[in-house]
C-alpha cells in the first residue's frame, strides 16, 4: 500500500512563544514535541532552533547537541534548516552542515517574505548543493515559488543529482510574497516535476489558513505532507494550535483516510536515500 511522508516542522524561526505558547522552543521541549510527532505518524523532522532567549540562531554547538538528542530519543529523520531567519548570513547556513544531520533544507531561489526578503543567490544555492553532495548529506528542494523548480533543474542539470540519488521537493505555499496555497498553484508545481529526474518526490505545506486545502490537494495528488507550528499556529477558527502532535495526528487522519496511511522513518530513510 502507498504511504504518506509527513514530516513536522515544529518550531521554524518567525513565531514567538508568545503569539504561541505551545511552540517548543528549549532543547526538552523540543524532544518531547518531537516524540510525541513520532508517535502519532511523522518520520521527518524539520528544525529550527532558538536561543536562551527563544530568539532563532544556528548556534553550530547547539545544533550538534540537538541533532544528537534528536536521534537519541527517536527515530525520526533530521533535517536541518539551512534557511535560518532571513537575517541570518550564508556563512552561518552554510555551517549548518557541519551538523552533520540525514537531511538540510536548500531553497531554490530567493523570495519575498512577508516585509522581508529570503536571500537565496545563485551562487549559495550551487554552495549548497555541493556541500551536501560531499558531506552525504541528503536535501530537501524547498520550493516557494514555481520558478524555483526550473532553478532546479538547471542546478541538477549542471551539478548532478544529491546524496542518494533522489530528489526530494518541499512545495511551502502561501508565504506573502510567493506563490498561493491554492490546488491550481499546487497542480502547476506538479505538472512542473516531469521536468525533473523520474521519481522526484514532494511534499507541500500551506502557511496559515492554506493549510488545509494544501493537505488536501497534497494527498490528492499524490504528494507527502508538512504541518507543524513552523507553518500553522491556528488550528481552526479561533482555536490556537495546542500542539505540534496536533497537527501531525490530523495529518496522519487524512492521510488514512486517502488510504496512504502515514510512511515509516525506516520506509522514509529508504524512499530518500538516507543510508543511516
Ligand atoms: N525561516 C525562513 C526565512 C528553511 O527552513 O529552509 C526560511 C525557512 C526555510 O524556513
Ligand atoms: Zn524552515
Amino acid at each position: 500500500m502507498a504511504t504518506t511522508l509527513i514530516t513536522v516542522a515544529p518550531t521554524g524561526a518567525e513565531v514567538s512563544k508568545r503569539d504561541a505558547p505551545a511552540l517548543p522552543v528549549t532543547l526538552d521541549e523540543l524532544v518531547v514535541a518531537a516524540k510525541e510527532c513520532e508517535a502519532v505518524g511523522a518520520s521527518v523532522i524539520h528544525i529550527h532552533i532558538r536561543d536562551d532567549e527563544a530568539k532563532p540562531t544556528l548556534d553550530l554547538g547547539r545544533l550538534k547537541e540537538t541533532t544528537r538528542a534528536i536521534r537519541e530519543g527517536t527515530g525520526l529523520i533530521v533535517q536541518l534548516s539551512s534557511g535560518g531567519a532571513v537575517t541570518d548570513p550564508e556563512e552561518h547556513r552554510l555551517a549548518v552542515l557541519d551538523a552533520a544531520p540525514d537531511m538540510a533544507s536548500c531553497t531554490m531561489g530567493t523570495v519575498n517574505f512577508g516585509d522581508d526578503v529570503f536571500m537565496n543567490r545563485w551562487a549559495f544555492i550551487v554552495e549548497l548543493h555541493t556541500r551536501m553532495q560531499s558531506k552525504g548529506i541528503v536535501p530537501e528542494y524547498e520550493i516557494f515559488d514555481l520558478g524555483h523548480l526550473a532553478a532546479l533543474e538547471r542546478l541538477l542539470n549542471k551539478y548532478g543529482l544529491p546524496a542518494g540519488g533522489h530528489v526530494h521537493v518541499d512545495f511551502v505555499m502561501g508565504v506573502p510574497g510567493g506563490m498561493p496555497g491554492t490546488v491550481e498553484a499546487l497542480v502547476a508545481c506538479k505538472a512542473a516535476l516531469t521536468n525533473l529526474p523520474e521519481g522526484t518526490t514532494f511534499s507541500a505545506t500551506g502557511i496559515g489558513r492554506t493549510t488545509l486545502p494544501v493537505l488536501m490537494a497534497s494527498l490528492a495528488a499524490g504528494g507527502h505532507l508538512r504541518v507543524g507550528m513552523e507553518d500553522t499556529v491556528t488550528y481552526a477558527r479561533s482555536q490556537p494550535v495546542e500542539s505540534n502532535a496536533q497537527l501531525v495526528a490530523r495529518a496522519a487522519s487524512f492521510a488514512r483516510l486517502a488510504q496512504r496511511p502515514p510512511m515509516a522513518p525506516a520506509d522514509a530513510r529508504r524512499l530518500l536515500g538516507i543510508a543511516r
